[in-house]
């Protein structure tokens, strides 16, 4: 397998630059592995439905808006904001589920929080977002840093020049708002969780520093790409080393910071997998500057309707999950919400996870690193976009060049998905064709996939059979198809008489099927709503499933009850996607049970045919 060599963006000079749509970013690597602060806790806010904080009555822009610690500049100006007896909200987290008030809010709301430095000369610093939903403008000390657009991927902005010693502050301008031409766009089924909703940090490196590190295995060599960033970047030494292997190596940075390493591991290496998900200290050492990674080796391929880890097959057993918390409402974020619901899937009998639909925090990644799942990563690239217009392609594109540059390093990552259920006319086939083509010249060595409709064919107003065919299964590595018989159309029988063909003889995923379940409301099975209900489309689909030959794995839809939109139901919705094993507080429903019993048997069988 080869190295990937992605595009990069060269390094520019104080002060900071935004990432914007259309072009790599430049996200530094771990920055949770470098020195820096966190920034935390209340910040103070003000909710600016109007935007009167950036443009004034006559909608032009302000000189003097929201970011300016000024206030009234004037004794006559009358003062109409202020942030010294703003209230307040946490950060990370969403701004929906912290007040009622904003609980349908979608507009603009502004952040601020002071902080102390002590900058160091010869040494550079960073505000570091780990994703704010959707548009994100920062500004310290009254400066502007830059803007970032997608609301689900990491933005870096150099701040170094505009630090002071001891009182700072940091202001930033979220807007949430959804577009026609966004992605996603103006519908999805999940909640519009707007804010700071993970973390931020200040980073300090020295002045030449490793900004990137890309790690990569091909069942033998470790392959490693070092890019330096700062005045010493070119022709300067660069050391690798993997300790617990007794590997190491040294090389010289060429002009553009950059060194390459391979590393011959022979079978020394232990194979990171869900049963034995061994992960690795790969170091970076220059002469300013070290930075560490906790890595897996493994290799991920296809062989006809297989997939294979480690180059024996395996069967998925997954479920997809949302980014909202287990144990509390609004969206997940930090290391113990992905805990928590990776172990739950780990309880479940999961080996593999679909994170729907949106990249999730980069602490998912790194735990699912840690115990053991496998994961595909997915990119709002949802239902109806302007498919036909050139800045929405490239929004799609940054949201993955974004998502796979921070996670390229995870073992755990065998799948990079492209989108889920975007029908397959011409016009939406070549934007996915345009991304799959985007994925494989950033990072060749995942598979690749979108969530896809099959086509049914139908007798008597019956369906009896389903063609996969979407023409993006001629570029996918990974055919991977939704399916609500017995909830949105057809009873959930006529499944017994359904059988499924593809196209193309490659692995096929069963990637969603469900059934909206109120979690201790009981009845007869064709009674809607119920639990049984429920476990009567959960016995028929998995039957149907395992009659589907040669099918790799499955991801029912999904852990937990979760908030949308769309979902109005009073009484039984209330406003939650009801299709969770678990409901809002984390409470099981019986189907939960059933599924574990279904996954303890497929392990049994797969273990044994291994
Ligand atoms: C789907 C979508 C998912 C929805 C789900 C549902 O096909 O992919 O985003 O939430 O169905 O519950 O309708």
């Amino acid at each position: 397998m080869k190295l990937v060599i992605a595009l990069l963006v060269l390094c520019t000079c104080l002060p900071a630059r935004a990432a914007s749509l259309g072009q790599l970013t430049d996200q530094l690597t771990n920055v949770t592995a470098r020195d820096g602060v966190v920034l935390d806790g209340e910040w103070q806010i003000v909710v600016d439905p109007y935007d009167t904080g950036s443009i004034d009555y006559l909608s032009r822009p302000r000189d003097n808006g929201f970011w300016s610690s000024a206030g009234p500049v004037t004794s006559t100006d009358p003062e109409e904001w202020n942030f010294t007896d703003a209230e307040v909200l946490r950060v990370p987290g969403d701004w929906n589920s912290q007040r009622d008030d904003l609980f349908f809010y979608e507009g603009t709301l502004w952040y601020r929080r002071a902080f102390e430095a002590a900058p160091q000369p010869g040494r550079r610093y960073f505000l570091c977002f780990g994703g704010a939903n959707k548009r994100a403008k920062v500004w310290v000390n009254g400066s502007e840093v830059g803007e970032h657009e997608v609301g689900y991927t990491p933005f870096h902005f150099e701040v170094t020049a505009l630090l002071r010693s001891g009182d700072n502050d940091v202001t930033v301008r979220v807007n949430n708002e959804r577009r026609s031409d966004g992605v996603p766009a103006l519908n999805t089924d999940w909640w519009n969780y707007g804010g700071l909703t993970r973390e931020v940090r200040l980073v300090e490196t020295p002045a030449t520093f490793v900004r990137d590190l890309e790690v990569s295995f091909d069942g033998t060599q470790v392959m490693a790409r070092v890019r330096l960033d700062g005045p010493e970047a070119a022709d300067a030494s660069v050391a690798i080393s993997i300790e617990e292997l007794a590997l190491s190596q040294e090389a010289r940075t060429n002009e553009q910071g950059q060194s390459t390493f391979v590393l011959d591991a022979g079978d020394r290496i232990e194979r990171w997998s869900p049963e034995n998900p061994r992960l690795y200290d790969v170091r970076v050492k220059t002469r300013e500057d070290t930075l560490a990674d906790r890595v897996g080796f493994r290799t991920v391929a296809t062989r006809g309707s297989e997939i294979l880890l480690n180059g024996s097959p395996l069967f998925l057993r997954g479920i997809c999950i949302h980014e909202e918390a287990l144990s509390r409402e609004g969206r997940a974020h930090g290391e113990s919400d992905a805990r928590e619901l990776l172990a739950l899937a780990k309880e479940l009998g999961c080996n593999y996870v679909r994170l729907a639909h949106y990249p999730h925090d980069e602490s998912m990644l790194r735990m699912a690193d840690e115990l053991g799942l496998l994961v595909w990563a997915e990119v709002p690239v949802y239902w109806t976009l302007e498919y036909d217009n050139p800045s929405t392609l490239a929004e799609a594109k940054t949201h993955l060049t974004e998502m796979i540059e921070r996670d390229r390093n995870r073992a755990s990552v065998i799948i990079w998905s492209i989108g889920n259920e975007t029908g397959d006319d011409p016009v939406r086939t070549s934007f996915r064709v345009a991304l799959g083509e985007h994925v494989k010249a950033l990072d060749s060595t995942r598979l690749l996939s979108a969530a896809m409709w099959a086509r049914a064919e139908m007798e008597d107003d019956r369906p009896v059979g389903f063609v996969v065919e979407d023409p993006f299964g001629e570029v996918a590595d990974v055919l991977a198809i939704n399916s609500y018989i017995g909830w949105y159309w057809a009873d959930v029988e006529d499944l017994r008489t359904c059988p499924v063909t593809r196209a193309w003889d490659k692995p096929l995923i069963l990637s969603e099927f469900g059934a909206g379940m109120k979690r201790g409301f009981r009845g007869a099975s064709k009674d809607r709503w119920t639990e049984d209900f429920g476990l009567r489309i959960y016995r028929e689909t998995l039957a149907w499933a395992s009659r589907i030959e040669g099918l790799a794995g499955i991801s029912p839809w999904i852990l937990k009850d979760f908030r949308s939109p769309r979902r109005q139901l009073t009484g039984v919705q209330d406003w939650y996607n009801l299709k969770g094993l678990v409901d809002h507080r984390g409470e099981r429903k019986e189907v939960f049970g059933l599924l574990q019993e279904h996954y303890r048997g497929l392990a049994e069988e797969w273990s044994v045919r291994e």
